[in-house]
C-alpha cells in the first residue's frame, strides 16, 4: 500500500512526496525540466497499485535537448537514487539536487553554465514499491532493500523481492542469492520491470560502444553516472563483479578521487571497498556496455546518529547535502 503522506522518518520524502515534487518542478520550470515516465514498478505491472518510474532531464531546454535518443548535443550527467529502498538519504539527496538546479538557474553563474551546456538527468526513486514498504511505518526502521516481486514464493513479506542492483544485464550471476536473500538476482538478467525502465532509459541516451568497453573516462568522456547507496563513506568504481581491472581503471579511479574530494570518500574497485563482489550492478552494466564512467557512492558512516540506513533527518543538512553537493557539481562538469 502506498504511503498517503509526503514525508516519513523525520522528513524523508515518500514516493508520493517525490511524485508531487517532480510534477511541481516540471510545471514551475517548463523551460528547464522534462519529466518522463520510463516504465512501471513491479506492482504496477501486476495491477496492484505501484508506480511509474520517473526520470527528470534538467537543462536550459533548446531544440533537441533531453531527447530519448543519442542525438542530444549536451553531455549527460545521470544521478540515480534509492534503488535500495531502505537507503533513505539517497532519494533525499536527489530531491535536493533537483531543487538546487531549478532554483539556481539564472542566479548562480556556475549552475547556469552547467544547465546551458549539460543535460542533468535524475532518477530519484529507482525502487518505488520498495520505498512504499519502508514508508508504510513512518517512524520505524523497515529494512526493505529489494523490490517487492514475490513471484518466487515462500518468503516472509520483507524478505521477498529481487535485488535490483544484481539484476542488470552485465555479468548477471544466478548464484548471488536465493529468493529470500538480500542479494537475490532474480530468475534471469533484467527480469524486473524497474531494471527494464532504468536500463531502457540509459540505453536510449548513451550510445552503444559496440564492445569498446570503458573507452571514455578520458578527455572525450561524454557522460558520468552516479548511483547513490548507503552506507560506508566511500566510492566504488567498476568493476564490482571482479578484481580484474577495468580497461581504463586508472582514469576511472582518478575521476572517482576528484568526486570524493568534497566528502573525503576513498575510491575502491572490485571487492576492495565492501568485501564482496556485486555482479549485475547498475554501474558495472553502464560502464561495461556503454563505457560511461559510473560510480557508486556509499553515503554516510556505518554507526552514530548519521550512520546506517536510517540516519536522523538533520544529517541531511549537517553533512550529507553540504558534503555531496560539490561532488555532484564536479560530476556534472566532468561529463564533458
Ligand atoms: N551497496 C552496494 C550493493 O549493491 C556495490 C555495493 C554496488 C558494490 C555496486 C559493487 C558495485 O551491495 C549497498 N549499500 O547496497
Ligand atoms: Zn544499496
Amino acid at each position: 500500500r502506498a504511503a498517503t503522506g509526503t514525508t516519513y522518518y523525520g522528513g524523508y520524502h515518500t514516493v508520493l512526496g517525490h511524485e508531487q515534487h517532480n510534477a511541481s518542478v516540471a510545471a514551475d520550470h517548463p523551460e528547464l525540466v522534462r519529466l518522463y515516465d520510463i516504465g512501471d514498478s513491479w506492482k504496477k505491472t501486476r495491477g496492484q497499485g505501484g508506480h511509474d518510474i520517473q526520470a527528470l532531464c534538467i537543462t536550459k531546454l533548446a531544440a533537441g535537448d533531453c531527447a530519448l535518443n543519442t542525438s542530444g548535443k549536451k553531455p549527460k550527467f545521470v544521478l540515480h537514487a534509492q534503488i535500495h529502498a531502505r537507503e533513505l538519504s539517497t532519494g533525499e539527496l536527489a530531491y535536493r539536487w533537483i531543487d538546487l538546479l531549478v532554483t539556481s538557474y539564472g542566479k548562480d553563474p556556475e549552475i547556469t553554465s552547467l544547465l546551458d551546456t549539460r543535460e542533468l538527468w535524475v532518477i530519484p526513486i529507482a525502487n518505488p514499491d520498495g520505498v512504499d514498504v519502508v514508508a508504510a511505518k513512518p517512524s520505524e526502521p523497515v529494512l526493505q532493500r529489494k523490490n517487492v516481486d514475490n513471484s518466487a514464493g515462500g518468503c516472509p513479506a520483507t524478505d521477498a523481492g529481487v535485488d535490483l542492483n544484481r539484476n542488470s544485464g552485465f555479468q548477471w550471476d544466478a548464484a548471488q542469492g536465493r529468493p529470500c536473500e538480500e542479494t537475490y538476482p532474480g530468475t534471469r538478467a533484467v527480469s524486473e520491470p524497474e531494471t527494464v525502465a532504468v536500463q531502457g532509459l540509459l540505453e536510449k541516451i548513451f550510445p552503444d560502444t559496440k564492445g569498446e568497453v570503458g573507452s571514455p573516462a578520458t578527455a572525450d568522456t561524454t557522460g558520468v553516472f552516479l548511483t547513490l547507496h548507503s552506507f560506508g563513506n566511500d566510492i566504488l568504481a567498476p568493476y564490482g563483479y571482479t578484481n580484474t581491472d577495468a580497461p581504463n581503471k586508472a582514469a576511472l579511479v582518478a575521476l572517482g578521487k576528484k568526486l570524493g574530494a568534497s566528502n573525503g570518500y576513498p575510491v575502491y574497485t572490485g571487492d576492495g571497498g565492501v568485501g564482496y563482489f556485486a555482479p549485475g550492478s547498475t554501474d558495472d552494466w553502464l560502464y561495461g556496455t556503454r563505457g560511461v564512467p559510473s560510480y557508486t557512492f556509499e553515503i554516510g558512516p556505518d554507526t552514530g546518529a548519521c550512520g546506517g540506513f536510517f540516519p536522523a533527518y538533520s544529517c541531511m543538512d549537517s553533512t550529507f547535502w553540504p558534503a555531496n553537493r560539490p561532488a555532484f557539481l564536479y560530476a556534472a562538469r566532468a561529463a564533458a
